[in-house]
Formats: structure tokens, C-alpha cells, sequence
């Protein structure tokens, strides 16, 4: 047992549950007092496969609804043929100094054919019509989420009678489901119909209260079925006229299935009608009741995992969309934690094993044209989707990014030996439904070839959080082993230098193409390293380890500029003026780990200042970024102050309000603006990360550092706490190594800690700047002592 001033290892003992702090999360609910006029006030349900947003209006109910892949295109392969010809050629006028030249000889012969990827569509409105109800006549109306349970409901009194709705999307039964109930005998009268948001599509009854929509997304090679039953308890009901329509029921459900023919990236040969008819089997084998017990036992397993306390305020009670409005002038900690909540809810709902990831949206879009066609950025956006999911205990919501990472590899190869002459695999920076992985849209920008290589250091994470060697063995290493292969077989010597870079490349999404950008420089390093790590881990690759190992050590270092800031570029030329969103080569602060307080201190310093250059104003995601790095630079109140520019009513952009301004709409969705998700995920991230970081801060850039080898952990407890959150706890935090953790605090101060680690670890802990290290056996909690009370 080991003693420092103001924590104290008490002791290791046999598990405990986290008894000393009593739970005050709150309601966890966003709620309104009326029906959604904008889409971004309608509130989101999602099984990761169907998502569904509600209006919640009282005589005209809208469900607008997607499948997750209702995609424009159909399978085919981006990489432009026989594009390596001319990659040394463009190498040079790089090194030559010739930019523009370079940007258009790779214009002509480097890019994806064709340029631009494809596009995630909507699918249709679910409508249910009640026309005894007079919106007028309504009182007492009251729209909510709950995040326990993941059903959104609607409540009001009309003419005496108070009507109720439960809508949920479940992932054990793929099903939306809508409950309508009425608190007199005989008074529900409505009519359920779809509508398609295709052209062409075609409504057909196949029996009392069943019919479906079957249609093609236009051009293109996805045909798609909407299924919709209703059944009711009392009254009558009949199936005419594309609609099901009920007449004095006492109660009713209503649900929804919807499919299509994709089956993989390269095969769409799949029949929506026979899922649906399979999904509709699983509804009627059970009860309403049946089936909404199976969706919250389903979901709680996940959301309970970890539960937060940041202290209560009494703005707690007010509708969500005054409490943003309200959030920056007086603050509500309650507020900070529904977002942190609802983060986990969103990748609940839009990404779980058997769907595909969460894009540039989750799975909620209402457009056939939406912003960046709503696909897969990768020079932030789609991992910034994921950065919440391990440390907040979601690790298998990363299996879709997983799976996607398969396919990936596949594309990535021809793209690869077609656009480099090199192995491994390759993605620039966007993916799509049918996996293109060259570089889209423009040269100055869209050659990026590191996106794969950040893809893969998420399977390393899950294996830093899981410990999980046959993950490690079966599905990360060789996708890892694949990205390594790559940079291995193309990392070119700098002339200047004679060090190793990347190239054709640029730091997102500016300065145009370049040779060695920072960001790959550190995103390729640590893929190395995690490769080498894996390599000895497995006990296999000898020859390749030492490959990487001896490449690895030649990659151009990081550099301190003439400003004091982390150089963007090989070159000294960042302009401190520049408060450009992207905070590329801040990359090895957050999310690598290469910069660190106590491995690095000149870097760390260095890169702080040039978070200081960027400024704190930003898009939504880039303030996503901001707050995660003002966490990893142990400042939880410049991390409050973001967090409180993200927690502000979002405008669209106009003339008077240009684009770099995010905020949240009054359903809590993130603005880039518009509506992006990667905000939501990033803020979600950004809260754990203030309460606990498991990264070692004694890494620095070349160290493999003892933590990457899974055996040991490093926790450290409460390192950017903002005064905001003076009181609080937290437990179920997941950190690297395996070890869960709970901690409580009062004024500001570190009450108690528990880690639990799932395997024998020697864990080190950190807490206001001291150290501490314990043993813990597999199953066994260490309980640490601080001076608050
Ligand atoms: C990148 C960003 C944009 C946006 C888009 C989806 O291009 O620079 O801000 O997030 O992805």
C-alpha cells in the first residue's frame, strides 16, 4: 500500500459496487411543450438499421424514416487505372516547388472515377392522420425522449380524452413501433399510410391493416420495401386506398419494417420483402408489451453501463429547448450530462453489429441530396463518430467501423496497387456505401491517404480497452498489417532531410498538396507502432516487425516552428493567424497519444499554442476536437468554455451567419451546420475524457510505451475537471488496459475512486499530480481515497 498527500490507496479488496455517491443523473429526458415544425426539433429513434424521426403532431403525426442503406450509386470500384504512372512525376513538382502543377496533373490522372462518391438518401414518412382531433383543441401537450429506456413519447388532452404515444425502435427485432393508447374506451380514429421519398414507388395492400411501399432509388441499383401493419384493440379497421384506416379502437400498434437488397458492397442481390416478412413474423409472435420489454432490456444493457452525476440545478425541469437556450448565461451541469447521455444514446441507435457504421448523419437524414452526401469522412468526421465508444463502455457499437475496415481492404488493395504500385490497402478521405476508397472531389484536398491508417488504430484501441487477443489475432491485426503495408511500401526520403514522408498528400483540408504533411506523419508512426506492438503480442511477422521498426525510426520528426507552435507542415510556415477548423497535427495530442505532458513537454507546449492560434470559435465538429484536446492539455475550464460555445442555440448558415459557427438545434443534434453528428459523439468523448484519460502521459513520439502492450494500465483520475463540476461522479468508465472505473468528487476534490480490471494489471494512478501504483488480480477492485468530502 503506498501514501501521497492527497491520495490514498485504501485498499484491494474482492468486487464493490460504488455505494459512496448517490445518483443524480436526473430525468434523463429531452422534452418539449409542442410538436416539431423543423426537422431538426423532431426526436430521433434508430435500431441501427431503421431510424425514425418524430414530429409529434397531434392531429398529423410524421415519421420521417431511413434504412441505413438506402444509397444512391451501385457497387463499383473508384480507382482510377493505372493512376501510379504518373505518382513520382507529381512527387516531384511537389519537391520542386511547382503546388499548382502538381494539384492539376493530379487533377487529370490521380482521382476517383468517377470524382465524386455517392450519396445516403431517405426513405419515406410514416402518417398517421386523426381526424377527430382539432389542433386547436389541444392542452396539456408534452413531447419527450427518455433516455432510459429509448422510447419517445407524445401526450396531450383533445376534446376530454388524453391520447399517448410510445415510439421506439428496437434492435432485437429491427421493428419501429408506435403505440397509440386513449384514456376513454373507443376514441382512437386515425388512418396510417407511407409515403415514399423516391419517385415511382408503389403502395400495396396485401391484407387488413398490412401493406407496403416497393420502389428503386432513381439511377440507381437499390430497390427498397417499407412495411407497414397496424392492429387494433376495439373499433374497426380496414386497408383501402394505400392506407390503413381505424375507426374507434381503444388502442392500437402500429409498426414498422423496412429493407432493401443490399447484401455487401458488391452484391445487391438481396430481397427486402423476404426481411420484412421475417421482421413482421417477430411482431406477431409477441405482445406490445413483449416487444417493448425486449427493446429496453436490449438497450439498457448498453446505455447502463455507465452512469454520471455532474450535479443538479433546478433549470433541470424546463423544456431542452429553453435549457440550451439558457445553458451559456447560467449554466446547468444537468444539461452537460443529458448531452453526454444522449451522445451514447445516438451510437446506440445508429451503430451496432450487423449495420453499417454511423455516417456523416448517424442514420437520420431527410434529404436525397444531403450535406456532403451525408457518406463517411475520414479526416475526422466518421472517427469522431466512434471516439465515445470505448472509454463510455460502447466498445462493440465500433463492429459496423469494423466490418466496413473488411470491405475497405478489399477496395483499398486495387486502389492501392492501382494508384501507388503499392501492397496493403489505401482510403483517402471519404468512403461510401460501396467502399471507394480513392481520392474524391479535388486534388488539393482529396488526396489524403491516411484515412485508413487512423480506421486502424481503432482496432488497436478496442484492443487497449478489451484486452481482447483473439480480436486482436482474428480481426484487427490483419487489416492493421494491411494499412502498415502500405505506408511501408510507399513513405518516400524527404531531399532535404533525407527523412521518411508521405506524398501526395495535405493537412486537411487546406494548404493544398503537399509532401509530408504533419498529421500522416504522426497517424503513420503510431500505426507502426501499434503494428510492431500487435506483431510481438501475436508472435508472428518477425521479418515485417523489424521492417517497421528500422522505417518507423526514419519518419520525419515533429518540429517546434518559429512561433512557438507545432509545425502544420514540414516546412516553418504556419500562419498564427489561421483559425482554419481542422486541428490536424494536433492528432498526436488527441486522439494518438505521441504528445504528452511528461514524455514530450516542448511538443505539448508547442502544440498547445497552436491550439491557442486556432482560436476557440469553430464548426460543431471542430469543437468537438477543441474540447478533447483542451482535456488531454489538463484545462477543464478552456474545455468548459468550448463546451459552453457547443451548448448554444445553432443558426443555419446565411449571409449573416457564415458556416463556422456551430451550436445545437433544439433536439440536441450538433451543427456543423447543418446538422452534422460528429459534435455530438465528439462532446460525449470529451466529457469522459475530463473525469478520466488512461493514456500514458509519459509516451513520447518513438516510445512503445509499456501501456501499449496491454499489460499495464494508466489511469488518471479527474485530469481536466472543470470548476464547473465542482461535485459529481461517475461510474463505468472504461480505461485502456481493461480496468473499469467509478469516481465521486466534492468541491472540486477527488472523494473516492474504484477500478475494477477485468485481468491481473499493474495499474498506475495519477491524481493531481501525483502517482501511485497497485497490483490488481483478475476481478479485484482497488479503492482510492482523496480529500474532498
Ligand atoms: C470535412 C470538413 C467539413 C465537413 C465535411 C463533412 O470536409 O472539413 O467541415 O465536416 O468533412
Amino acid at each position: 500500500m503506498s501514501y501521497s498527500g492527497n491520495m490514498r490507496l485504501l485498499a484491494v479488496c474482492a468486487p464493490v459496487a460504488l455505494s459512496a455517491c448517490a445518483f443524480a443523473q436526473g430525468p434523463l429526458e429531452l422534452w418539449y411543450r409542442q410538436p416539431a415544425t423543423r426537422w431538426v426539433e423532431a426526436l430521433p429513434v434508430g435500431n441501427a438499421h431503421l431510424g425514425g424521426m418524430i414530429f409529434g403532431g397531434a392531429a398529423h403525426e410524421r415519421i420521417q424514416f431511413n434504412e441505413q442503406t438506402v444509397w444512391s450509386g451501385q457497387p463499383h470500384d473508384y480507382a482510377h487505372a493505372g493512376a501510379y504512372r504518373y505518382l513520382g512525376q507529381i512527387r516531384q513538382l511537389l519537391f520542386d516547388g511547382k503546388q499548382k502543377e502538381a494539384e492539376a496533373l493530379a487533377m487529370r490522372e490521380f482521382m476517383s472515377v468517377p470524382l465524386h462518391q455517392r450519396a445516403y438518401q431517405a426513405f419515406g414518412d410514416l402518417l398517421l392522420d386523426f381526424p377527430g382531433i382539432r389542433e386547436d383543441g389541444v392542452t396539456r401537450y408534452r413531447r419527450g425522449l427518455d433516455l432510459e429506456t429509448a422510447i419517445a413519447t407524445v401526450e396531450f388532452t383533445a376534446q376530454g380524452v388524453t391520447y399517448r404515444r410510445e415510439i421506439f425502435a428496437s434492435y432485437p427485432s429491427k421493428l419501429l413501433v408506435v403505440r397509440l393508447t386513449a384514456s376513454k374506451p373507443g376514441s382512437l380514429t386515425f388512418t396510417a399510410g407511407l409515403k415514399s421519398a423516391h419517385e415511382g414507388s408503389a403502395t400495396k395492400v396485401l391484407g387488413d391493416g398490412d401493406l407496403t411501399m416497393t420502389g428503386q432509388v432513381e439511377g440507381g441499383a437499390i430497390r427498397y420495401q417499407a412495411r407497414l401493419m397496424v392492429d387494433a384493440q376495439g373499433g374497426q379497421r380496414e386497408t383501402r386506398d394505400g392506407k390503413t384506416a381505424v375507426t374507434g379502437a381503444d388502442s392500437a400498434t402500429v409498426v414498422l419494417a423496412g429493407a432493401t437488397n443490399f447484401v455487401s458492397f458488391r452484391d445487391v442481390s438481396g430481397d427486402p420483402a423476404r426481411h420484412n416478412v421475417q421482421s413482421m413474423m417477430w411482431a406477431h409472435a409477441k405482445s406490445y408489451d413483449a416487444l417493448r420489454a425486449e427493446h429496453i432490456d436490449d438497450y439498457r444493457k448498453l446505455l447502463g453501463r455507465v452512469k454520471l452525476d455532474l450535479g443538479t440545478t433546478a433549470a433541470a425541469s424546463r423544456p431542452t429547448n429553453e435549457r440550451i437556450q439558457a445553458f451559456a448565461a447560467a449554466g446547468d451541469p444537468q444539461l452537460a450530462t443529458l448531452l453526454f447521455q444522449y451522445g451514447r444514446y445516438l451510437l446506440i441507435s445508429s451503430s451496432r453489429p450487423g449495420g453499417q457504421p454511423a455516417n456523416l448523419q448517424g442514420l437520420w437524414n431527410d434529404s436525397n441530396n444531403p450535406p456532403w452526401e451525408s457518406k463517411y469522412t475520414v479526416n475526422i468526421n466518421t472517427e469522431m463518430n466512434y471516439w465515445p465508444a470505448e472509454s463510455t463502455g460502447l466498445g462493440e457499437c465500433q463492429w459496423p467501423l469494423f466490418e466496413a475496415m473488411q470491405d475497405l481492404a478489399q477496395s483499398g488493395a486495387i486502389t492501392a496497387r492501382e494508384q501507388y504500385g503499392a501492397g496493403g490497402w489505401v482510403l483517402h478521405h471519404n468512403f461510401d456505401l460501396w467502399r471507394g476508397t480513392a481520392p474524391i472531389n479535388a486534388s488539393d484536398h482529396g488526396i489524403w491517404p491516411t484515412g485508413g491508417a487512423w480506421l486502424a488504430t481503432h482496432l488497436w484501441e478496442h484492443y487497449m480497452f478489451t484486452g481482447d487477443k483473439q480480436f486482436l489475432r482474428d480481426t484487427a491485426y490483419g487489416l492493421m498489417k494491411g494499412a502498415a503495408q502500405f505506408f511501408a511500401d510507399t513513405l518516400v526520403g524527404d531531399p532535404t532531410s533525407g527523412r521518411l514522408i508521405t506524398g501526395p498528400s495535405n493537412s486537411p483540408e487546406q494548404g493544398g498538396l503537399v509532401m509530408g504533411p504533419t498529421m500522416d506523419r504522426e497517424i503513420v508512426r503510431t500505426l507502426f507502432g501499434e503494428a510492431i506492438a500487435a506483431s510481438r503480442i501475436l508472435g508472428v511477422d518477425p521479418d515485417f516487425r523489424d521492417k517497421l521498426t528500422e522505417l518507423r525510426r526514419r519518419i520525419a520528426p515533429l518540429e517546434v516552428g518559429r512561433h512557438g507552435q507545432l509545425q502544420e507542415w514540414l516546412e516553418d510556415r504556419d500562419d498564427p493567424k489561421n483559425q482554419h477548423r481542422h486541428v490536424s497535427h494536433l492528432w498526436a495530442v488527441y486522439p494518438g497519444s505521441e504528445v504528452t505532458p511528461y514524455g514530450t513537454p516542448e511538443l505539448f507546449k508547442a502544440a498547445r499554442q497552436s491550439l491557442i492560434f486556432r482560436g476557440d470559435a469553430a464548426t460543431g465538429w471542430s469543437m468537438g476536437w477543441k474540447l478533447n484536446l483542451w482535456a488531454r492539455f489538463l484545462d477543464g475550464d478552456h474545455a468548459y468554455l468550448i463546451l459552453r460555445n457547443l451548448v448554444t442555440p445553432a443558426v443555419d448558415a446565411d449571409a449573416a451567419h457564415p458556416a463556422e459557427r456551430g451550436g445545437l438545434y433544439p433536439n440536441l443534434f450538433d451543427a456543423h451546420p447543418p446538422f452534422q453528428i460528429d459534435g455530438n459523439f465528439g462532446a460525449t468523448a470529451a466529457i469522459a475524457e475530463m473525469l478520466l484519460q488512461s493514456d500514458d502521459p509519459h509516451a513520447s513520439e518513438l516510445s512503445l510505451t509499456t501501456a501499449q502492450t496491454g499489460e499495464t494500465a494508466f489511469i488518471h483520475l479527474l485530469p481536466a475537471l472543470p470548476s464547473a463540476f465542482p461535485n459529481g461522479s461517475v461510474t463505468g468508465l472504461r480505461a485502456r488496459g481493461g480496468v473499469e472505473v467509478g469516481v465521486a468528487w466534492h468541491g472540486g476534490k477527488l472523494v473516492q475512486a474504484t477500478l475494477k480490471s477485468g485481468q491481473a494489471k499493474k495499474v498506475t494512478v495519477r491524481y493531481a499530480g501525483k502517482e501511485t501504483a497497485m497490483e490488481l488480480a483478475a476481478g479485484q477492485v482497488g479503492v482510492i481515497s482523496g480529500e474532498g468530502r
